[in-house]
């Protein structure tokens, strides 16, 4: 058992209209981390304790989008509607909103790349982080990984987080070595 006290904080990555099926770069079952999410944010609200929220906001010219010689498909364009967190996500009003990959020519896979994250952490005292969302091999991975360079104690969220996998076994490879680098993978159940 785990027990949420006051230095630790829940960091929902990504989870955006996007990336829902549906959306222009669908995670297969990504709408399934709604609910497990839902129950996470209201453990934390409870106990009072910040939630933070990644998206990524792509400016129309970034690189990452194939027009513009990168991988994926164009999305989560700053102020489109895909853009937009699930609407069935319950952040609260007080949630704290982290825009990432928003300069043309960086790829911000991680929510600490170009971002005040590790700033609004430290400064609420926070030393344990939960993470879960979208995507498990992109950019959950790479926030855990971001996390565990700067110290944080990480819970890897794997019954509220789903993968892309692009190539076969990638969600299941990026947990391990979320694991092999020191994250704890954690359900709900785990918790208190
Ligand atoms: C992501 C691909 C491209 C993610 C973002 O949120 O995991 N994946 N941009
Ligand atoms: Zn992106």
């Amino acid at each position: 058992m785990v027990k949420v006290t006051y230095c630790d904080a829940l960091i929902v990555v990504d989870v955006q209209k996007d990336f829902l099926p549906g959306g222009a770069l669908p995670v297969p079952e990504g709408d399934k981390v709604i609910g497990p999410l839902n129950r996470y944010i209201e453990l934390f609200v409870s106990k009072g304790q910040p939630i933070f929220a990644t998206r990524d906001w792509h400016p129309e010219n970034h690189i990452s989008f194939k027009e513009n010689g990168g991988l994926w498909p164009k999305h989560c364009v700053q102020w489109s509607e895909g853009a937009c967190f699930a609407k069935e996500l319950n952040l609260p009003p007080d949630t704290f909103i982290i825009n990432k990959g928003d300069r043309p020519e960086l790829e911000a896979y991680s929510g600490f790349q170009g971002t005040l994250l590790d700033t609004l952490l430290r400064e609420r005292g926070i030393k344990r982080v939960f993470i879960g969302g979208l995507a498990t091999d992109y950019c959950v991975k790479n926030t855990v990984l971001g996390a565990l360079n700067l110290g944080y104690v990480v819970f890897f969220l794997e019954d509220a987080s789903r993968g892309v996998d692009v190539t076969l076994g990638d969600s299941k490879r990026a947990k391990e070595e979320m694991l092999e680098k020191g994250a704890i993978a954690l359900k709900f159940e785990d918790l208190k």
